[in-house]
């Protein structure tokens, strides 16, 4: 294809219902940014929205959880949440919200057009309906089990643990989120998209046109989708939370548009937030062919960002994105991430413990970014550990780019008088020249990776670059060079040659790591003494960037080292943070919302926990931790030293003397430096109080339960 004229970038609208885990952050959001930062440094025109999704379920859902109301919800998270990608430099040109009039103006509009151009149809039909609170239950308002997967985690519109989006009538055993009852079906009409009607135009523009440049992920589930039999698709909903209906719509009074007919129509207003304040036209973004739109996001957004949101713009006739690169899950520790469960690294974690506690911070929010882009799950899931990002940043970032960068700077003040020396041809070796073809060579295959949304691969091959400068510098070893001086005439050409090329390759290295690492491009640039411009892509591959003469500043430390402490530090942070969480119980007082059961396991799973009743000896509070108590419990012949979640249920004095149950075998864990040896047993009541678990009658510690 040839170049575009324009493009348009978005990434995933976030719903402002919380923060955001760095799962998200390597998902939609640092690719995003790697591909935007390329195009402008391309100098093509490029405009990137995002923006916070402030419908759905999920507002109202967080407001009683923290006891607050949607619209105090939305405006908390979305300051949050454009905080976050703000202090991880991820440059939107808008960070809009859809609870703006404009996108509720926008995206009513858009619904009325296809209404009127007789592109929905209307249906009624039977629905869950909570008497309790008078309420239709949609999306995140019913949960049950999951038909594919059985997990207990399923809601009206996808299953938390599969992934799959569902619709409630295929929840197994629904129940109500908002009373914990189970619901009646009850008669109401909506508006619906038909895909059914559309199944020739997806086939032949995704299994036809876009079967070989998507994904396979992505081009997997659009078939499945549509090999499985398109339905009309609800676009509306009995909820008062969202963007209402057109007043022209008849029969449309009380409904709302559904969350994801809505969401998607935020690029679009965004984009027109964005023209208004620049004083451009937004038109042509979403009308004119040329341009190239680029949706990046999650795996759990495919089919609508591949299949009911292309529908619903053909009909409009807006232009269809081009390509939608779609990242699957990243993993932490192990584990899959869940806010839920607490097993999480929020943007906002890593901000304060290591952005923030910085001076200036910029290194370290590159120290993420370079990891994150390392193991993007780009074509399978992938996973975070405290460990690799230690690694990747002592022996990649630190070992090999800052050194190379850092040892050519000190030479070059030691032995060339802070200037870039002058080049002696003659002298210029084959290894020279080698290294220089390289760098002329770079530039291309890196383009051509980006392009190819090959994010991981284009880091690793400037990475690869800086590598090459390292082993070149190591053969060469200038500073034995300068032992020579004296006796060999050659010696400071052959040191001035050596640093120019070195010179030379740092500016190539801070255009090429610009896209992924800009706050390390900006240090480069002042250590260069060089304006931005220098950053355009068209000067990468030269080899006469740094003029010979020009005086340079005193290098700077590009990035520092991740200590063992610090990795130790944040594994039981977040050990610790999971332990509460699940000794603790997470719903709220008077929450009567049954706990579904967790899906069946065999006699010998159970088999391997070793239960026993134990006597609690000794009790004491565990110090700047207010939820845990350091327990003693007495087992057959010893004292077990268990830290238990409980400190918000009772004084350790109450607790001396009780009889409880034990797991004995579970794998010790430190919390708070203290090493646990197991784990007390709780019940949980309706009120969220917990109850020990106790044999009937008093019996020995140490005995066996089974
Ligand atoms: N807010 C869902 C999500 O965060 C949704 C994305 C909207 S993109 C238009 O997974
Ligand atoms: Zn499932």
């Amino acid at each position: 294809m040839s170049t575009p004229k324009r493009y348009l970038v978005t990434s995933a609208l976030p719903y402002a219902n919380g923060l955001k885990h760095i799962g998200h952050l390597a998902g939609a959001y640092i690719p995003a940014d790697i591909y935007v930062r390329y195009l402008r440094a391309q100098k093509r025109e490029v405009v990137f929205v995002c923006g916070s999704d402030e419908h759905g379920t999920a507002i109202p859902i967080q407001a009683k959880k923290e006891g607050s109301t949607p619209q105090e919800i939305i405006d908390k998270y979305h300051q949050a949440l454009k905080e976050d990608f703000d202090a991880l430099s991820v440059s939107f040109d808008i960070y809009h919200r859809t609870s703006e009039p404009l996108h509720h103006e926008t995206a009513a509009a858009f619904f009325a057009q296809l209404q009127e151009k007789g592109d929905l149809i209307t249906q009624e039909s039977e629905q869950y309906y909570d008497e309790a609170s008078k309420t239709f239950l949609a999306d995140r308002y019913i949960k049950g089990t999951c038909p594919h997967c059985k997990s207990d985690r399923a809601y009206g519109d996808q299953c938390e643990t599969c992934g799959r989006t569902l619709s409630p009538d295929e929840l197994i055993n629904p129940l109500s989120t908002l009373s914990g009852a189970t619901p009646e079906k009850k008669k109401t009409t909506h508006w619906y998209l038909p895909l059914n009607q559309h199944e020739d135009f997806l086939r032949e523009w995704i299994l036809g046109t876009h079967a070989k440049d998507w994904r396979p992920t992505v081009v997997g589930q659009c078939k499945s989708w549509i090999e499985g039999g398109l339905q009309p698709r609800a676009v509306t909903r009995d909820l008062d939370w969202g963007v209402k209906l057109p007043a022209s719509i008849q029969g449309g009074a009380g409904k709302v548009l559904y969350v994801w007919f809505d969401a998607p129509i935020g690029y679009i207003s965004a984009t027109k937030q964005w023209a208004l304040d620049h004083g451009k036209d937004w038109t042509p973004f979403w009308q004119d062919k040329e341009t190239k739109l680029v949706h990046f996001i999650g795996k759990d957004n495919i089919v609508f960002h591949c299949i009911i949101f292309p529908v619903m713009l053909k009909l409009h006739g807006y232009i269809l994105p081009e390509q939608v690169p779609a990242n699957e899950f990243l993993n932490l520790e192990g584990d899959k991430m869940s806010t839920s469960r607490n097993w999480k690294l929020d943007m906002r974690d890593y901000i304060t413990d290591f952005v923030k506690a910085e001076n200036g911070g910029g290194q370290c929010v590159d120290m993420l970014r370079y990891y994150l882009t390392q193991i993007a799950p780009e074509t399978k899931d992938s996973e975070f550990t405290w460990k690799g990002f230690q690694d990747a940043v002592n022996s990649e970032l630190v070992a090999i780019f800052g050194n190379f960068v850092n040892r050519t700077w000190v030479l070059m003040h030691k032995l060339c008088n802070g200037k870039v020396p002058h080049l002696h041809p003659t002298l210029f070796e084959e290894n020279e020249q080698s290294l220089s073809r390289e760098i002329q060579a770079a530039p291309g295959r890196i383009s051509e990776l980006i392009e190819q949304y090959k994010f991981r691969d284009a880091l690793f091959e400037v990475m690869d670059l800086a590598r090459k400068g390292n082993q070149y510098m190591q053969k060469k070893e200038p500073w034995m060079l300068a032992k020579k001086i004296e006796t060999d005439p050659t010696a400071q050409k052959q040191i001035d040659n050596c640093l120019h090329l070195c010179l030379q390759l740092t500016a190539n290295l801070a255009i090429l790591i610009n896209p992924f690492l800009p706050n390390t491009a900006l240090t480069l640039l002042h250590m260069m003494k060089v304006v931005d411009r220098m950053l355009a892509w068209e000067n990468a591959g030269s080899l006469t960037l740094l003029n010979a003469g020009y005086p340079l500043r005193a290098p700077q430390l590009l990035f520092r080292k991740i200590e063992d402490a610090e990795v130790a530090q944040q594994i039981e942070k977040l050990q610790k943070e999971i332990m509460s969480s699940t000794t603790t119980p997470t719903t709220p007082a008077n929450n009567t919302t049954p706990t579904p059961e967790k899906p069946i396991i065999q006699f010998e799973d159970f088999a391997k926990l070793d239960l026993r009743s134990g006597i609690i000896r000794k009790a004491e509070k565990v110090e700047k931790a207010d939820k845990l108590l350091k327990l003693e419990v007495e087992l057959q012949e010893e004292n077990r030293i268990i830290v238990s979640g409980i400190a918000a249920h009772y004084q350790p004095s109450e607790i001396i003397g009780k009889q409880v149950t034990v797991v004995c075998n579970l794998a010790p864990r430190k919390m708070r430096g203290i090493e646990s040896n197991g784990m007390i047993l709780m019940a949980t009541d309706k009120s969220g109080k917990l109850h020990f678990v106790q044999p009937e009658n008093p019996i020995e510690p140490g005995s066996q339960i089974s």
